[in-house]
């Protein structure tokens, strides 16, 4: 249906205010925001000259809406003012022309950015089925602020974003770190690593996960764990697990103990131990109740040359003494 000219002015000036905020999503939203209510409130063009009386009724919740979405109390005041002061919108022609060109623009740039892989799954989907180091761009409203990650296509049905991996190459990384590294990750990604609970953050946060966890032994044995559900936290929240819905045959040694548990690291004791600090007990960094059921930070004794807890340890699978060569932590 057509638009009255009332509401063709309101998308016009809203466009003008909008410069403040052009580069972030909050235009696209709102532009739409406002497309489909003026279209849910159209009116015949033969009563156009009363067309704003939908409009004052929508006042108050096109106002809150605006405020929130980021226009500036000014901007939004002056374009809801317009329809108690009964201007024609002829003026305004060259303004709507104006006003088209920058949402094609808009629409083509969100598109594109929308396109953009936020984690391995997307590039995967998109055909990209090599497995290595790849650029995603998993924060939202921020289309360059791209990362490197490790894509692993080659296990159960790919599209995994590694975030923890454990080897028994050559050179081994030290996982008894403090919380600014395992803040922002250290080591190499094509080697031992920890991708960075800041990322992991991002990355578990836009959409629902899945994680997978795969562990090798030094006889020969793999094994793995699955969970339904994976999701960190905030910085606020200490990057608090979330985990469940487990599957696989190496047993539940993870949500079970530890799901809920913030994160703990040898500066930064977030765990239910109360006699000391897990991560000093058992030379890692992890989501430590009082301390672990699996510490696959630990510290890499070679299988059963360890004092117990202390290695790259699964417990449902091989016990407390048994530390394991290799292991990777995946999200899809
Ligand atoms: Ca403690």
């Amino acid at each position: 249906m057509p638009l009255s000219s009332a509401q063709r002015y309101v998308k016009v000036a809203l466009v003008k205010c909008s410069s403040q905020i052009l580069r972030s999503m909050h235009f696209f939203v709102v532009f739409s925001m406002v497309a489909a209510m003026a279209q849910a409130t159209s009116v015949p063009p033969t009563a156009e000259k009363n067309s704003c009386s939908g409009l004052k009724d929508d006042r108050s919740i096109l106002s809150t809406l605006l405020t929130v979405t980021g226009y500036s109390d000014t901007c939004v005041t002056a374009v809801l003012d317009f329809c108690s002061t009964g201007q024609e919108d002829s003026r305004y022609v060259s303004l709507m022309e104006e006003a088209k060109e920058v949402v094609q623009q808009v629409s083509v740039a969100v598109n594109k950015w929308e396109s953009r892989p936020r984690h391995c799954k997307d590039l995967l989907d998109s055909g990209d089925s090599g497995s290595g180091l790849r650029q995603v761009y998993p924060y939202p409203g921020q289309p360059h602020h791209r990362v490197t990650v490790f894509c692993d296509h080659t296990v159960d049905g790919g599209g995994w974003t590694v975030f923890q991996r454990r080897t028994s190459d050559a050179v081994r990384q030290n996982f008894y770190r403090t919380w600014i590294e395992y803040r922002l990750g250290f080591g190499d990604l094509e080697g031992e690593f920890w991708l960075g609970l800041d990322l992991l953050h991002q990355l578990t946060s836009t959409t629902l996960q899945q994680l997978r966890i795969d562990l090798h032994d030094y006889e020969g044995g793999h094994r793995w764990a699955k969970y339904g559900f994976f999701h960190v936290g905030a910085p606020e929240t200490k990057f608090r697990l979330s985990v469940g819905s487990y599957s696989g045959n190496a047993g539940d040694s993870f949500a079970a103990r530890h799901n809920g548990m913030p994160f703990t690291t040898r500066d930064a004791d977030n765990d239910n131990y109360s006699g000391g600090n897990c991560a000093e007990e058992r030379l890692g960094g992890y989501w430590y109740d009082d301390c672990d059921d699996s510490n696959l930070n630990g510290y890499q004794y070679i299988g059963n040359d360890t004092i117990g807890y202390k290695g790259i340890t699964w417990l449902h699978w091989s016990g407390a003494t048994y530390s394991h060569k290799a292991t990777s932590m995946m999200i899809r």
